[in-house]
């Protein structure tokens, strides 16, 4: 960081500017989690310079010695932390390692089902808008009356369309997954199961929600959202890692290798596979099994709070980290109430919920988590303060339209200060980490309509 400030004191600046950003904002975004300085020291390594395709030991290049020992060092770290029989550390994201999951275990155009994106589903899940959805034919299961996954319909569905695949896992669903239930449908129609656990990929390593490690023939994850680790991807296997693929005979592990390399990625990244190494070993510690009780009660704290202060929180609570909120009961859109926020210095995003009316770039919902506000040390009494600030800004806003509105200068710039007290008095490790200075003055009256 020196060399950089010496060198290129314009994007120094910038990157400065990002650490006092975060130190001074209360972000609530549930796909989120901030890495530890000594993960983001390990992905910024020389290491990054080594080009070496292929698998330790078996690598398309020389010099890799180092990197081999780096690449077998995250995978043992990965199966310890998950009690997996396999591991690749290799993916460059979750969104990559889904594809070559699917890949592997489906034929052009075969049938995966999956959650559906409206009911808190992934693009990677078989979205039209994703080559998953475009290369495969896609089913999509929803969610009961209560809000839940509706396994009943996933049963029927299976039944009907005997997917190759069948994936369990979400990007906005505030509820336990029954992954045994999900291996029992699986079974029954001789689908694959895939486990997406990237959301809560910290409560499952931590065991505050249940594993689906040894119940899905494959679980992938992302290591950013709730591990604190690099941008990146990670699949695991259990118990079915030697199971055939599709052929009958090659065991699943060897597939998800070739899966990764050569047939979806090239290079590895060294230096965010050594990051991911720190940060496997760091989400073994009892440190972050307390931060992931926390993130638990903090969620039920604030969902409860919210409730209280007469939103509709969808499910009626939550047993993970998300809370979802129908924002448009408020008198606001989703995205009107995002960039509320954003000025008051609070990070929420905008979210389609059952029915939604509006359109992905709007939406009726918004999507709080509590990973952040955990790590910062914040428990469940702090979780009141922050219900009632995102209250006071949602008070505070007048809707114009779907995607403009009013809010008073003067309102934003007592907020503000109101977040800036919280998140000072919960102060986050960041790497890099420069002096706060005061947020400057918002502008005289506020309009959003970007
Ligand atoms: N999948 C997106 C989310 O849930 O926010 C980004 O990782």
């Amino acid at each position: 960081m020196q060399t950089l400030h010496r060198t290129d004191p314009e994007l120094a600046g910038l990157l400065d500017a990002e650490v006092r950003h975060q130190d001074t904002t209360l972000a609530m975004i549930a796909s989120a989690s901030v890495a530890d300085p000594s993960v983001l020291a390990a992905g910024g390594a020389a290491l990054s310079n080594v080009t070496a395709e292929g698998y330790p030991a078996a690598r398309y290049h020389p010099g890799a010695a180092r990197f081999d020992a780096v690449e077998r060092l995250a995978i043992a770290r990965a199966k310890d932390l998950f009690a997996a029989q396999y591991a690749n550390v290799q993916p460059h994201s979750c969104s990559s390692a889904n594809l070559a999951v699917l890949s592997a275990l489906l034929p052009p155009g075969g049938t995966l089902l999956g959650l559906d994106l409206d009911a808190g589903g992934h693009l990677t899940h078989g979205s039209p808008a994703s080559v998953t959805g475009r290369h495969f034919t896609a089913v999509h299961y929803g969610l009961d009356r209560t809000g839940r996954i509706d396994y009943a319909q996933v049963a029927d569905l299976a039944r009907r369309h005997r997917p190759g695949v069948l994936i369990a896992g979400a990007s906005a669903y505030p509820r336990t997954v029954d992954f045994e239930r999900f291996r029992a449908i699986a079974d029954s129609v001789g689908a694959y199961l895939l486990a997406d656990i990237s959301h809560i990929a910290g409560l499952v390593a931590t065991g505050k929600h249940p594993s689906p490690i040894d119940a899905a023939h494959i679980t992938t994850t992302s290591t950013y959202k709730q591990l604190g680790g690099p941008r990146g991807g990670l699949i695991l296997s259990g118990a079915d890692h030697r199971t055939p693929g599709p052929d009958g005979r090659t065991p699943l592990s060897r597939l998800m290798q070739r899966a990764v390399f050569p047939q979806s990625q090239g290079t590895p990244s060294p230096a965010t596979i050594a990051a991911k190494a720190r940060a496997f070993s760091l989400a073994a510690s009892p440190q972050f099994k307390d931060a992931a009780q926390l993130i638990v009660d903090n969620a039920a704290a604030l969902a409860a709070e919210l409730s209280a202060l007469g939103y509709r929180v969808l499910t009626g609570g939550t047993d993970n980290h998300m809370v979802l909120l129908d924002i448009i009961d408020r008198g606001l859109t989703g995205v009107v109430a995002e960039r509320a926020l954003e000025q008051c210095a609070i990070l929420a995003n905008r979210n389609r919920i059952p029915g939604d009316t509006k359109p992905p770039l709007v939406t009726s919902g918004l999507r709080l988590g509590t990973n952040i506000l955990a790590q910062r040390g914040m428990g469940p009494l702090q979780m009141r303060e922050c219900a009632h600030l995102l209250h006071a800004v949602v008070t505070a806003t007048t809707a114009l339209s779907d995607t403009e509105y009013l809010i008073d200068p003067a309102q934003v710039l007592r907020l503000r200060a109101g977040v800036e007290d919280l998140c000072a008095r919960y102060p986050l490790t960041l790497g890099g980490a420069a002096p706060a200075p005061a947020h400057p003055a918002p502008a005289a009256l506020i309009g959003a309509g970007q």
